[in-house]
C-alpha cells in the first residue's frame, strides 16, 4: 500500500512543454498579443499563485523565448532547478486564434527543446522531492522520448511516494487519436487523479455521456476522476462518490489554459488537506476566473481572488 502525502520540499512538480504564446487580441483580428503558454507550465503557476510550493521540469532553447520563461517562472515563485537549457534546439511557440467555434491553436513546436528530453537527463532529485507530479497527454505526444521520460517520471515518483495528477490535454495535431488512446489508456492505471475535459474523454471513451464517461475511466484504472465540463462545472467520481459540482456565470473572454489552472488549483488544495470534492469546488471557481481574460497565464487567479469569488457566489 502507497503511504498518504509524505513531507516533501515541493507540493507539485510538473514536466512537459512550455510555449510562448501570440495570442489574437480579437476573432480576424492581425494583432497578436504575446503571453506564456504550454498546459503544465500554465499548471505549475497557478499552483504558485495559489500558495502551493513548486517546481518546473523542462528544456528550453538557449534563446529569449527560454529567457522569458526563466523569468516568468521566477517571478511566479516556480523552482527551475529542474529546467535544462538545449544549445541546439528552440524553445517552442504557438499561436492561438478565435472563431466561432472557440479557440485554436497553431504550433511551431517540431523538434524543440522540450520535445528532446530524454530519460537519461531527468532530473530525478526533483522529482522524487514531489508531494504530486503532474504530467499531460501534450508531455507524452511532443515525441516518443518525451513520452518515455513521462513513464520514467511517473515510476519514479511513484516509488517515492508521490501521487500522481493527469490531464490527458488531447490534442490531435500532436498525435492521431489511435496512438493517443493506446498511450493515455496506458497511463490511467498509474493516476491517483485523472482530470480530462468532456469532449477529449468523449473522444477516447466512445461515449459522450458524463456517467459512462466516468464509469469508462474507472474501468481503465483511474481511481478519482474529475470531468471538467466548462460552463458547465465538473463531475467528481471515484468508488464512493459521484457528485457534479455546476458552473460559475463569469464574462469568459479567452478559455486559453482554464483547464490547466483547474488542474493546478486542485493539486493545490489537495495537498492543502481536502478530499477531491471540495478540490474540484475550489479548482471549478478558479477555471472559471481564469477564463476572464486573455491568454494562458495573465488571468489565473490568486488564493485571495478565488476565496472572494466563492463568497460572491455564495450569496
Ligand atoms: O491548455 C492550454 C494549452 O493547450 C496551451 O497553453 C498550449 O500547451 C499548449 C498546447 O500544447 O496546446
Amino acid at each position: 500500500m502507497r503511504p498518504v502525502l509524505r513531507d516533501a520540499r515541493f507540493d507539485l512538480v510538473a514536466l512537459g512543454e512550455p510555449l510562448l504564446e501570440f495570442n489574437q487580441t480579437r476573432a480576424g483580428a492581425e494583432q497578436f498579443l504575446q503571453g506564456f503558454g504550454g498546459d503544465t507550465s500554465n499548471c505549475i503557476i497557478a499552483a504558485s499563485r495559489l500558495g502551493a510550493a513548486t517546481a518546473y521540469v523542462t528544456r528550453l532553447g538557449d534563446d529569449a523565448f527560454g529567457r522569458k520563461f526563466l523569468g516568468l517562472w521566477e517571478r511566479e515563485h516556480v523552482d527551475i532547478s529542474g529546467v535544462r537549457t538545449d544549445p541546439d534546439a528552440p524553445t517552442g511557440i504557438y499561436f492561438v486564434t478565435h472563431g466561432d467555434a472557440g479557440h485554436e491553436f497553431s504550433y511551431l513546436r517540431a523538434g524543440s527543446a522540450a520535445s528532446r528530453m530524454r530519460p537519461a537527463d531527468l532530473p530525478l532529485e526533483v522529482i522524487r522531492d514531489a508531494k504530486v507530479l503532474h504530467v499531460s497527454g501534450i508531455s507524452q505526444a511532443i515525441s516518443a522520448s518525451a513520452c518515455d521520460s513521462v513513464f520514467a517520471a511517473l515510476d519514479a515518483a511513484r516509488q517515492s511516494g508521490a501521487r500522481i495528477s493527469y490531464d490527458p490535454n488531447l490534442r490531435l495535431k500532436l498525435w492521431p487519436l489511435a496512438r493517443a488512446k493506446a498511450v493515455i489508456v496506458a497511463t490511467l492505471p498509474m493516476t491517483d487523479w485523472f482530470l480530462p475535459s468532456l469532449d477529449e474523454a468523449a473522444l477516447l471513451s466512445g461515449v459522450s455521456e458524463a456517467n459512462a464517461i466516468l464509469d469508462w475511466c474507472h474501468a481503465g484504472g483511474a481511481p478519482v476522476v474529475a470531468l471538467k465540463m466548462g460552463s458547465d462545472g465538473v463531475w467528481v467520481s471515484s468508488q464512493n462518490v459521484r457528485v457534479h459540482i455546476s458552473g460559475h456565470r463569469v464574462n469568459a473572454i479567452d478559455a486559453t489554459g482554464a483547464g490547466d489552472c483547474f488542474d493546478g488549483a486542485f493539486a493545490a488544495r489537495i495537498v492543502a488537506g481536502d478530499d477531491a470534492v471540495a478540490a474540484a469546488r475550489y479548482a471549478n471557481a478558479a477555471a472559471a476566473l481564469a477564463t476572464t481574460g486573455y491568454g494562458a497565464v495573465d488571468p489565473l487567479p490568486t488564493h485571495a481572488d478565488v476565496a472572494a469569488f466563492l463568497k460572491r457566489s455564495k450569496k
